[in-house]
């Protein structure tokens, strides 16, 4: 093999691993950078737009409601209530938010809004 294909060919791995490698770096950073945390209650939906369910006194429903299929929320300081997603690569977050119906916690994930809507895409959840 002459040095001048030799060179090509090292050239050539070296240009593949960078384009192997670099989507993986630039999603980790995206994803990082867009996520917020927000304080508030967990909500079950049903119960808080019907009839204004919340707090201590209606834990036991809410928890009852949410394993019933219930959509979840999160009723921030502020009065802002989003909706909760689990993210499709990892719903762990979303399942453990359900054992804290009626608590306090701090959600973490991207925050989105359409329309008059406000959702957040769950990456973590912890009680406060
Ligand atoms: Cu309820």
């Amino acid at each position: 093999m002459s040095k001048r294909a030799t060179i090509a060919m090292l050239a050539g791995a070296a240009l593949a691993a960078i384009l192997v490698a670099s989507p993986a770096i630039s999603d980790e950073k995206k994803a990082a950078a867009k996520d917020t945390a927000v304080k508030g209650e967990i909500l079950d939906l049903s119960c808080y737009v019907g009839h204004g369910g919340s707090g201590p006194g209606h834990a036991e429903c809410a928890a009852s409601c949410l394993k019933g299929g219930a959509a979840m929320g999160l009723l921030g300081a502020d009065g802002t209530v989003y909706v909760l997603f689990a993210d499709h690569s990892d719903s762990g977050p979303f399942e453990q938010a359900k054992g804290f119906a009626g608590k306090k916690v701090e959600v973490t994930g991207e925050v989105h809004s359409k329309g008059n809507l406000k959702g957040i895409t769950m990456h973590g959840v912890k009680a406060l």
